[in-house]
């Protein structure tokens, strides 16, 4: 295989996955903007997450977040899935909505209320059961807002204790992926603020624990291509949520803010053996001024572009500037993958997965945006929340 050949047919393999939630309606605290021809209900999520794996032939799974997409039955939902060529991905917990969590979820210093937020959390494995999902992703909301406020040790030792009770109900099959966030809604102390809180707590739990990388999560300036490759290095790594952040936890589209940090995020996922299907690469984002299809398209094509580029870095040219101490060389061969225009490359791709070259105007010219508009008009509209 000519190297374009491979990097075309790791291109063709790489899934990444779209969260349920972003095909709702979502704002800011100040106001939401909602949209018309929004899923009322998570069919209709399915369905619009659907015409994005038509256009990209990337995006074959969907990730749920319990209880805004409760239904009664979810294996049928996993056929509705099935039905139009998708499958449920990971399942995301909600612990953080329901006023008994003002204090915490899993961390709350009143037992009844951990075991609330566990018995959620196990419910969530069970809905997993039914979907054929393979990870839980847990996002905690947890933290104190003031010193003193509560004991930031015990709060770890909770934490570990509802790790390990939901741990030890994943089948053999099935993951952990934990979150960390710096801060927000907490604003003293989070309880899984960074990657070596989260670390050490997968650690301790085993094989089956993971950490996940939100890249809107971090202090400003975090060098987050080193955290995914000391991640990688110690297996541990369990996805990403994608998206691009100018300021905080910002969820705009992925690769909108800083490519560049996306091209060398992905270099590491490639440089550490990232791409063999073991690190989900899922978005979440929220869409609130912008279409929300087509945001999820781009994002989609933002992360195949800085994965072409990753794919194409001169990795021989590279390891020997390297071993030469040639500072400007070695730098030159990254940046000459982050220069180059994958655009053509990413065209022929799709042309040989029997797709059009360009999905922005595909989805134009589809009549889909004005079909949802048509159709779905009374009911509520689906929500970041809902
Ligand atoms: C809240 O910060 C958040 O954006 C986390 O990133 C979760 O992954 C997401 O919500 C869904 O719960
Ligand atoms: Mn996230
Ligand atoms: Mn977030």
């Amino acid at each position: 295989m000519t190297e374009r050949a491979a990097v075309k047919a790791a291109l063709k393999t790489q899934a990444v996955e779209t969260p349920s939630w972003a095909y709702g309606n979502s704002g800011t605290r100040f106001k939401v903007f909602a949209q018309q021809g929004v899923p009322r209900d998570p069919r209709e999520k399915l369905d619009d997450a659907a015409k994005v794996h038509e256009l990209t032939g990337v995006a074959p799974t969907v990730a749920l977040h319990i209880p805004w997409d409760t239904v009664d039955d979810y294996a049928a939902l996993a056929r509705h899935a099935e039905d139009r060529g998708l499958r449920l991905g990971a399942i995301n917990s909600n612990t953080f909505q329901d006023d008994d969590y003002r204090l915490g979820s899993v961390c709350h210093p009143d037992a009844s209320v951990r075991r609330k937020a566990v018995d959620h959390l196990l419910e969530c494995v069970d809905i997993m059961d039914a979907t054929g999902s393979k990870d839980l992703k847990l996002w905690f909301a947890d933290g104190t807002n003031y010193p003193g406020q509560d004991d930031i040790r015990a709060r770890q030792d909770r934490l570990a204790e509802a790790l390990a009770e939901v741990y030890e109900r994943l089948g053999d099959d099935q993951r952990m992926l934990l979150e960390y966030k710096l801060f927000e809604p907490a604003f003293y102390t989070t309880d899984v603020p960074d990657w070596g809180t989260a670390y050490a707590h997968c650690l301790r739990l085993g094989p089956k624990a993971r950490v996940v990388v939100d890249t809107g999560h971090h202090a400003p300036g975090t060098n987050i291509e080193f955290i995914v490759a000391t991640l990688l290095r110690e297996g541990k790594l369990g996805g990403f949520d994608f998206n691009s952040r100018f300021y905080a936890d910002d969820d705009l589209m992925v690769g909108a803010a800083d490519p560049f940090q996306l091209f060398r995020i992905m270099y590491e996922v490639v440089r550490g053996g990232g791409m063999s299907g073991d690190v989900a690469f899922m978005l979440d984002q929220c869409h609130n001024v912008e279409s929300k299809i087509p945001a999820i398209v781009r994002s989609v094509m933002n992360v195949q572009e800085a994965t072409a580029k990753a794919l194409s870095v001169d990795r021989d040219a590279l390891r020997a500037a390297q071993r030469d101490g040639d500072v400007l060389g070695a730098n030159s061969v990254l940046m000459d993958a982050f220069s180059t225009d994958v655009r053509p490359l990413l065209r022929e791709v799709r042309e040989e997965m029997g797709l059009d070259p360009d999905p922005m105007a595909a989805y134009a010219r589809s009549g889909w945006a004005e079909k949802i508009v048509a159709e779905r008009v009374g009911g509520e509209q689906a929500g970041w929340g809902a």
